[in-house]
């Protein structure tokens, strides 16, 4: 086969999968009484009632080697970097949490070990003991060469600012470990509005949750801390880019008047050196285009979001990106090896 023939190595960035304990795990809690606005979507897909879309997804996350296999080869993707599904351990109590992730590590390794082409990983851990985090970071990382980090946003309605997750940033920082944040529902103090017509979740929920997360990390100075810190974001970058004009200027009044703390970095510089972006079911060219020109075509990579999002539109969205076969390369795959220290087949 000549290199011009040779079929492109499409890796997909946020790629959800579960296993029956945390499945289990989250069932209790949608049988518990609460108020989390994630509930919504726990109660219909690890308790389901009705029979409707999200109440067949437990299966497609649950499975690793059958039917998820076949579909990435009936789409030619090389790689699945699997990540614990939303909301992840983080609705548990930390002891349940911190020993749930540490199975949840276990069985990723396991599953990368029988495919090593297939699949890469990001370990889970509980932020709700930072120290027990720490640790299990170092353990995913070093002994089981997972690739880097799943957070699903807030914890019990924190989030990454807050100096008690200090240790967890440290640790990702030495592990030169990327923090992919993906969505969860809004937070408790935000959620009203989100309940009504579907918001909750990935319509807008998610979006509006994880960009907030990300304004917090960078107008609090976590980056000055943390200067090598790297964060990923899907979704087109929930839109972040998008505003970062308006941010550079407000930032600087909000810092002027003492309503923020003064930084060395504004968020437009914090953005373009700590973060990266994934264009997980956020399939437009337009926006593609934006970020690409906004970002840089070194922080865009692809994801499908399976088994959320069908594989084949989102192949498709890539094939036909108007970008050059060198760029195409470096958003199907050259980014994702280098940010999640994924090894060259
Ligand atoms: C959906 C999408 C549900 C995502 C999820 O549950 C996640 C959905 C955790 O479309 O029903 C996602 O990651 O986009
Ligand atoms: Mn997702």
């Amino acid at each position: 086969m000549t290199p011009a023939s040779k079929p492109i190595r499409r890796i997909a960035t946020e790629e959800a999968f579960s296993i029956p304990e945390v499945a289990a795990g989250l069932r209790e809690v949608a049988r518990a009484p609460g108020n989390s606005l994630d509930l919504v979507l726990v109660e219909r897909i690890y308790d389901a009632k009705v029979d409707d879309v999200q109440a067949r997804l437990l299966p497609r996350l649950l499975d690793l080697e059958k039917e998820r296999l076949k579909d990435m080869d009936a789409n030619g993707v090389a790689m699945h970097l699997l990540s614990l599904t939303a909301p992840g351990v983080q609705m548990f109590d930390a002891d349940t949490a911190t020993e749930l992730a540490t199975l949840a590590n276990d069985k990723l390794a396991a599953v990368i070990k029988r495919h090593p082409t297939r699949f890469a990983g990001l370990a889970t851990f509980a932020p709700q003991s930072p120290k027990r985090a720490a640790v299990e970071m170092e353990r995913a990382m070093k002994k089981l060469k997972l690739n880097g980090f799943i957070l699903n946003s807030h914890t019990h309605n924190e989030y990454l600012d807050n100096p008690k997750y200090f240790p967890i940033l440290e640790a990702a920082e030495d592990l030169d470990g990327c923090i992919y944040i993906h969505p969860r529902a809004p937070s408790d103090g935000m959620a009203a509005p989100f309940r009504d017509y579907g918001l909750d979740s990935a319509q807008w929920g998610y979006g509006i949750e994880v960009s907030t997360h990300a304004v917090r990390m960078m107008v609090s100075g976590v980056f000055d801390r943390f200067p090598k810190l790297k964060i990923c974001i899907g979704h087109m970058g929930e839109a972040v880019h998008f505003w970062l004009w308006r941010l550079d200027y407000m930032n600087k009044n909000a810092q002027n008047r003492g309503s923020a703390p003064k930084t060395k970095l504004t968020p437009s510089e914090y953005f373009k050196r700590n973060f990266v972006i994934t264009t997980s079911g956020q399939e437009s060219h337009l926006a593609l285009d934006f970020s690409i020109k906004a970002l840089g075509i070194d922080n865009v990579l692809w994801a499908i979001d399976y088994p959320y999002q069908p594989s084949a539109p989102a192949v498709a969205f890539m094939d036909s990106a108007p970008v050059s076969a060198a760029e195409r390369e470096k958003l199907y795959h050259g980014n994702a090896e280098r940010v999640f220290h994924i090894k060259l087949e």
